[in-house]
């Protein structure tokens, strides 16, 4: 028996020629008009303000998702954008990051611009994705409608039930699948955001509060990654489609020692 086909819908809204957002998803063909709207709302509705530019794709997937769990999640109780690095730095080191690329991915997502994608970076900083200006945009992820359900129950006992934080453990569980990637940093670029995160497929999903000024309308994302080809992991990212089928555990606010202790299973 044939399986039914699942479409891989993406949005990204310009004004101005600048990012104003972004989302995903991976759905059946009756989901479609709905999340169509969905999504051209969020574009037309957004702090940075209304987009003048809203594409959004529609692409029926030739490949049958991957099922995967998704990162456990934690909140750190950072109370300033130097404890939040101070954090970000003692995770990231303790799975054989350096300093230096800690450091490196700080001061490039500090610098103003927002690329499209993220950053590719290998364990010393050095910068290894093929376009510097665009990064790599990771695409083609998503979570069954059993897993969303539970994922919207955990988050929402903790007052953390909202499309940024789903969103963006979704993208960092397809991402930390892939063994060649060992941590990743984000900082929002939505001005009024400034909660950011790190993960590890060690540690989970690691939410970072105050790792910015409120105002600030820049941000990113960077991976850390070590040996493999880098063109395979591009197309993992990229092409590869995933979702999320499993939730792992979301708890509340934890201290950096319990993180440290504590091993994700995975
Ligand atoms: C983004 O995609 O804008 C980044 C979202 C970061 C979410 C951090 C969190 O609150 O968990």
């Amino acid at each position: 028996m044939s399986r039914r086909p699942q479409y891989s819908i993406r949005m990204r809204s310009a004004k101005s020629g600048g990012h104003v957002s972004g989302a995903e998803g991976i759905y059946e063909k009756h989901d479609i008009s709905a999340i169509v709207k969905e999504y051209t709302e969020r574009a037309l509705i957004h702090d940075k303000g209304a987009a003048d530019e809203i594409r959004i794709t529609i692409e029926e997937l030739r490949e049958k998702p991957k099922k995967i769990s998704s990162l456990p999640l934690y909140t750190l109780n950072t109370k300033n954008a130097g404890a939040a690095k101070k954090a970000a730095r003692e995770i990231l080191t303790s799975v054989g990051i350096t300093e230096r690329a800690v450091e490196e991915a700080f001061t490039s997502l500090d610098v103003g611009i927002t690329m499209r994608g993220a950053m590719l970076m290998n364990i010393e900083g050095v910068r290894l994705e093929p376009d510097l200006l665009r990064g790599v945009r990771v695409t083609r992820m998503g979570i069954t409608k059993k897993a969303a359900a539970d994922l919207a129950r955990k988050l929402g006992r903790l007052g953390l039930n909202n499309s940024t934080i789903k969103e963006a453990l979704i993208l960092a569980s397809k991402v930390h699948k892939y063994r060649m990637v060992l941590g990743e940093l984000c900082i929002s670029d939505d001005p009024n955001y400034t909660t950011g995160y790190i993960a590890t497929r060690t540690h989970g999903y690691i939410r970072l509060p105050r790792i910015k000024k409120r105002g600030v309308p820049f941000g990113g994302r960077a991976f850390f990654i070590t040996g493999g080809e880098v063109k395979d992991l591009i197309k993992y990212l990229q092409i590869t489609p995933v979702v999320i089928s499993n939730i792992k555990p979301c708890e509340g606010v934890v201290t950096l020692k319990e993180i440290l202790q504590r091993r994700a299973h995975r």
